[in-house]
């Protein structure tokens, strides 16, 4: 089974991704983007939706308008592994192009 990342490991990807940070009250991490209109946030989640149907790993996300709040943990094991760090990468490199 997958491994959950250790608080060490955790720090040290936090630190080189983009904008992620703990979630308070639960073992995750999550990033809020905004863009130019509804448009332009619908078009950054449907790159993420097909990357995340690739990876069988998926976001937990709130859109409203120009808004995403996206909330990324791996539900096997109930906290974050190497997975999420992986889709969290994937996000931050199209969110720069946006
Ligand atoms: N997404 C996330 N974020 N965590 C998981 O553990 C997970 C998933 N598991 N997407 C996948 C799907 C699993 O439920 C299916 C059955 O492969």
């Amino acid at each position: 089974m997958i491994q959950k990342l250790s608080a060490d490991e955790r720090a040290l990807q936090l630190r080189q991704l983009n904008g992620w940070q703990s979630v308070a009250e639960r073992d995750a991490i999550e990033r809020s983007l905004e863009f130019a209109d509804f448009n332009e946030a619908f078009g950054f989640m449907s790159r993420v939706a097909i990357k995340a149907q690739e990876m069988d790993h998926h976001p937990e996300w709130f859109n409203v308008y120009n808004k995403v709040r996206i909330t990324l943990s791996t539900h096997e094991v109930n906290g974050v592994t190497v997975r999420d760090v992986e889709l969290a990468r994937f996000i931050d490199s199209i969110a720069r192009q946006a």
